[in-house]
């Protein structure tokens, strides 16, 4: 399943690699594409809620707010 997810607090390509990174670490998660211009995650993952409150809570723990 793939969604998109607004992410605010990235400000640099190193945030966004951030992101990335902190989105990918979390089990269930396939891939994580970011776009520092749209502010924006795209998330293909196994489409279970757990998964994405796992996510929002890994970007919160690295300093990003998505939702
Ligand atoms: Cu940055």
């Amino acid at each position: 399943m793939k969604i998109a997810l607004g992410v605010s607090g990235m400000k640099c390509g190193g945030c966004a690699a951030g992101v990335k990174k902190a989105a990918e670490s979390v089990p269930g998660v396939a891939s994580a594409e970011v776009s520092l211009e749209r502010a924006e995650l795209s998330l293909e993952y196994d489409g279970k809620a757990e998964t994405l409150e796992a996510v929002k809570k890994a970007l919160g723990r690295a300093g990003f707010k998505a939702g």
